[in-house]
């Protein structure tokens, strides 16, 4: 199975970007019809036992904020990498598939979607956690306001390179394949994709890596302009937009590479929090 590369020549056009199966697409699922407020939002923690530090901040998180919340949504990338739900048995993996399991337990519901870099976590991780599967896209509505969840990168339409290999990873076929080899010949494969990706990245002009403003917009029409939280571009930001004469509202999660930061909802208001104290 190789991994094929779309030059900019031949680059699908947006439209043909969406298949059915990636269109955002809104499911609400039968388990978040009511998530219980407060709510956190968290995304692009990329834990990995490169990074001990994070590990920590977040098993702090777990056992510390997550145990006051009603309801946790991970917006994708929680592992900085997940080769099949066979990975679990890291000793990693394990101690934070052990601390979600230990916070669901304790009664927090919390909700998982799937990022880029850990789109092969499936039934195996959330059996073993407790944590619920989340679509991407995901319309709920949470007190006074509906929201629209989403990891981030499908709104990232300028980088046609990118969607191709989204489009391609995201096949259940592809998936089925790739999830048929070794788990060793998995992690090799998903090093050497995350190292071609670095090097892409140095190549391309940092707008075409964020969001496309008139895919938010037409989104954001498109689901009777809720307020939209995602990550996976790793700029923290706030964005208001008036569309068609209505107010909306864009948060990007921020990583968690420099310290444990998420956004929470009362059912009112939004406030970002770091450690401890809002900032
Ligand atoms: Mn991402």
């Amino acid at each position: 199975m190789s991994l094929k590369r779309t030059s900019s020549s031949n680059a699908p056009k947006s439209s043909e970007l969406m298949p059915n199966d990636t269109c955002p697409s809104t499911r609400i699922a039968e388990a978040i019809a009511a998530p219980k407020l407060p709510s956190l939002f968290v995304a692009d923690l990329h834990l990995s036992d490169k990074r001990p530090q994070t590990a920590a901040a977040f098993l702090g998180f777990l056992s510390g904020p997550v145990r006051q919340a009603g309801s946790v949504f991970i917006l994708g990338d929680l592992f900085d990498s997940w080769a099949g739900d066979d990975d679990i048995d890291s000793d990693f993996n394990r101690s934070v598939c052990d601390a979600l399991g230990a916070a669901t337990s304790a009664g927090t519901a919390i909700y998982f979607m799937l990022g880029n870099r850990d789109l092969l976590a499936g039934k195996g991780f959330a059996q073993a956690t407790g944590v619920q599967l989340l679509d991407d896209m995901a319309s709920i509505r949470l007190g006074a306001r509906s929201l629209l969840l989403s990891h981030g990168d499908i709104l990232c339409t300028d980088d046609h390179e990118y969607q191709a290999f989204r489009q391609q990873v995201r096949n259940r076929e592809w998936q089925a394949e790739f999830l048929a080899k070794p788990l060793e010949a998995r992690r090799k494969f998903i090093e050497t994709a995350r190292e071609q990706s670095e090097a892409a990245k140095r190549g391309k002009r940092a707008e075409i890596m964020d969001v496309n403003a008139d895919t938010v917009a037409n989104l954001l029409r498109s689901h009777g302009y809720p307020v939209l939280i995602h990550g996976h571009t790793h700029r923290a930001a706030r964005h208001a937009y008036l569309i068609d004469g209505h107010r909306c509202e864009r948060y990007v999660l921020p990583d968690w590479h420099d310290q444990a930061v998420w956004l929470a909802f009362d059912g009112n208001e939004f406030s970002v929090h770091s450690g401890g104290e809002p900032k």
